[in-house]
């Protein structure tokens, strides 16, 4: 099923010329509306006649996380502010947060996207659908919300939380969809085996997982624990929320960006140069429909590529990678780039590990350094007695989990191990990686 098949399936040449349409609009209205990005282009000799169709998207300069941070609140605002009929943002960890604001439009636009790609991951009306994405200025909760109130679900808005709550709505409600970061729906999964219950009796067909760097193998435990299928969601907040990008039910295989609403590109980071297709690097967006908030080439952080291919459930709009990971996580150890997130295959591979970890990054000298912090089983734990580190069967696995990391990234890394239930357990978005570098900056 599809939500807006002529838009979905929409001839590549026909949403090309829409695509040019739309940015050639936006183009012209910040110019017009928003000083911030006058003086930008002012400043790089570009002017909107300059912009005719989306060939000539390469033309304009890039915006970043901190364009928004210094225009902060409402200086990136292309309407009176009096328009914004919400306003959303993102947590950030340094400082001020992200704010972002959308008018009446922005929000019927981003509850079809949302709408659409809850039909896109196997949702349809009718549906009990269990959101456990935060509500409040974070974009996940509200955003599925109207999505899903639009498409004709039954809402049960739960957000983040209360574990053993979500538990019992889910045994009592029977969602046919739920969705959450990967992270605390694993967490819900363990909860429930931890009163006894299994996940997969709970019913639940579909998940619709996003907001943070997720593994294949990751959706194996999911779609294990539980009997669903699991789909990759992305969005960010700068750009609108989720519903940019998601995987359909039928390939589970990257993720179709809503490109009549999103123009994408992929550039290398270092050099800015846009990539060929199907190339690695870091995610690009346009928005074309956006009133409050236009974005033009906003870089995103986030690491991925396109895939040129068609694909077999007859969408015509481009699909992405799942993301590897965020710029600013990778690291270079040795001469070899590594994400923290692909550790997360290696650790999900090993029996005797948990689905619970963390990376420690720090620097010696002139050398990054990572250690993961790997929690064991409880069955691990019981059958060897008492855990401590320096146990003959923990030293024997830590060996283990450390040639495995250097045979899969090519790096030797530290490993820790840790008892069951010592790693802190995520309610949003995991806190993956602890970065110790930014401590002592002089080093
Ligand atoms: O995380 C929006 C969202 C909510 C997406 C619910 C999906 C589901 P922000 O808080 O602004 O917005 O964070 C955006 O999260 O730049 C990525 O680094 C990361 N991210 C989002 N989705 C994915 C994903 C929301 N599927 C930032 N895989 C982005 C990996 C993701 N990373």
């Amino acid at each position: 099923m599809m939500y807006q098949p002529e838009l979905e399936t929409m001839p590549r040449e026909a949403l090309r010329r829409l695509q040019s349409e739309r940015l050639v609009e936006t183009v012209q209205r910040v110019y017009e509306r928003v000083p911030f990005y006058r003086r930008l282009f002012d400043h790089h000799g570009v002017k909107p006649e300059d912009i005719r169709s989306v060939d000539d998207v390469v033309k304009l300069p890039f915006t970043r996380k901190k364009d928004f941070r210094e225009q902060y609140p409402f200086g990136m605002l292309a309407v009176d502010r009096t328009e914004v009929v919400r306003i959303h943002g993102s947590s950030g960890t340094k400082g001020k947060p992200t704010i972002v604001g959308y008018t009446r439009r922005d929000i019927e636009n981003w509850s079809e996207c949302v709408a659409r790609a809850i039909v896109t991951a196997g949702g349809r009306p009718g549906d009990v659908f269990h959101v456990i994405y935060g509500y409040g200025l974070f974009t996940g909760g509200l955003g599925f919300h109207y999505g899903a109130e639009r498409l004709g679900m039954t809402v049960v808005p739960v957000s983040g939380g209360n574990t053993p709550r979500q538990v019992t709505l889910i045994e009592d409600l029977r969602p046919r969809g739920i969705a959450g970061t990967p992270s605390y729906v694993l967490n819900i999964a363990e909860t429930m085996r931890q009163m006894g219950k299994d996940p997969a009796a709970s019913g639940v067909e579909y998940g619709i997982f996003g907001a943070e760097p997720w593994s294949e193998e990751m959706r194996r435990t999911l779609e294990q624990a539980f009997g669903l299928k699991a789909m990759d969601v992305y969005g960010l907040s700068e750009v609108m929320g989720p519903g940019v990008a998601i995987e359909c039910i039928e390939a589970q295989e990257g993720l179709h960006v809503a490109e009549d609403h999103f123009l994408v590109e992929v550039i290398d980071p270092a050099t800015r140069n846009p990539l060929p297709l199907g190339a690695t690097g870091e995610l690009v967006f346009t928005s074309l429909t956006k009133e409050a908030l236009p974005v033009i080439r906003y870089r995103t952080g986030d690491v991925a590529s396109l895939i040129p291919e068609p694909c077999r459930c007859g969408r015509t709009h481009v699909r992405m990678s799942r993301i590897k990971g965020r710029i600013d996580d990778m690291l270079i150890i040795r001469g070899v780039n590594v994400f923290p997130s692909e550790m997360e295959a290696v650790v999900l591979n090993i029996e005797e590990l948990a689905p619970h970890y963390q990376v420690v990054v720090d620097r010696v000298g002139t050398l990054d350094t990572i250690t993961l912090l790997a929690e064991v089983t409880e069955a691990f734990a019981g059958a060897i007695g008492d855990f401590h580190p320096e146990h003959e069967a923990v030293l024997r696995l830590t060996h283990r989990v450390a040639e495995a990391l250097k045979h899969t990234l090519g790096v030797t890394t530290e490993v820790r191990l840790c008892r069951p239930g010592e790693l802190p357990r995520s309610e949003g978005k995991a806190v993956r990686i602890i970065d110790k570098r930014q401590l002592y900056p002089s080093r």
